[in-house]
């Protein structure tokens, strides 16, 4: 049963909680596009987020670059948009501290906008890939990102082989990255801080269940409760977890309290 820690303090839990975490070993982060709203980037599915505007099956997919590269960049260009001069917020510093202290072990973020690295995180594993490089599918060359990219209106083309590029990140329906370096990162770790995801997107969102497989705990950074919080079956029932403390509130604040909490002796 899921223990939730409002904002507002529930002191006695809250200290439950941190007592758990000084007491983990090896803590790892899973975050999702929630920890990076306060710098100003849009999450996909809350109301109004990029979702709603380019529905993913029909603008996020392989198959929709691959058939029609110029509707695909139409969203490329947003995401490119929104993640172009944004600044690390007081979340991310908070996994920063939380490794720069030997207390986080790495973040595995289905995040693809930097922000962990610019705060400071070392061992960061992008699962979804990044923004940071366009690559060509077909000669599988990348280069990094130049404003231009997203500001004209035309599709890029590679310089080897002339096809069309894409943005680094994993689209729906193509393989995700690192996940052999994530599944022997996320059996071995003792507690995850699951941290603004929605928790909708598989196979990044089996992490958590790994984690309680194999005897962790799950603590829940959101502003709501998730698919995770009262317990979920990723993969149809294989793999089941459920958040052990829920703290309730923006990740910048409830985050980088918790952090301080933790670190102090
Ligand atoms: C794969 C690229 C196979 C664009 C992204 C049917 C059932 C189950 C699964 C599937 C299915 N059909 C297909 C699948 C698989 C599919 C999938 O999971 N679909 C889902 C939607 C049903 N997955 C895939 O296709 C993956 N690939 O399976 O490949 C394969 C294997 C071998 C060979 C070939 C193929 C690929 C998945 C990756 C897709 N790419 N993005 C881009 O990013 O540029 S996913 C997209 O969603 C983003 O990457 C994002 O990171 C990800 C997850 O979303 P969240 O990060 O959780 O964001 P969201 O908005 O949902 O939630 C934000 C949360 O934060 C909310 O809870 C909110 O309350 C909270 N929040 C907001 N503000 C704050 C906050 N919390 C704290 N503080 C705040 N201030
Ligand atoms: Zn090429």
């Amino acid at each position: 049963m899921v223990k939730t820690i409002e904002t507002t303090g529930n002191i006695s839990l809250e200290s439950e909680a941190v007592h758990a975490f000084k007491n983990a070993a090896r803590p790892v982060a899973l975050t999702g596009a929630g920890i990076s709203v306060e710098s100003g980037i849009p999450d996909f599915r809350s109301p109004g987020g990029l979702w709603t505007v380019y529905p993913a099956e029909e603008y996020a997919t392989y198959d929709v670059f691959i058939r029609d590269a110029p509707k695909a960049w139409k969203l490329y260009r947003e995401i490119g948009k929104t993640v172009e001069g944004a600044k690390p917020n007081p979340a991310h510093f908070a996994l920063a501290r939380l490794e720069e202290a030997g207390r986080l072990q790495g973040v595995v973020t289905q995040n693809i906008d930097g922000l962990h690295q610019a705060s400071g995180s070392k061992n960061v594993i992008e699962i979804h890939g990044d923004h940071q490089h366009l690559q060509c599918v077909h000669c599988n060359s990348t280069i990094p990102v130049v404003r231009e990219h997203f500001t004209d209106n035309n599709v890029p083309e590679c310089a080897k082989c002339s096809k069309p590029l894409k943005p680094n990140v994993v689209l729906f329906g193509e393989a995700v990255r690192h996940m052999e370096e994530i599944v022997a990162l996320v059996t071995t770790c003792d507690l995850v801080l699951v941290v603004g995801t929605s928790a909708l997107v598989a196979p990044a969102n089996s992490v958590p269940a790994l984690v309680k497989k194999a005897g962790g705990l799950i603590f829940e950074f959101n502003m709501e409760k998730t698919a995770l919080t009262e317990g979920m079956d990723a993969f149809f029932g294989m793999l089941d977890a459920e958040s052990d403390y829920l703290f309730l509130g923006p990740a910048g604040e409830t985050l980088s309290a918790f952090v301080d909490k933790a670190l102090e002796d």
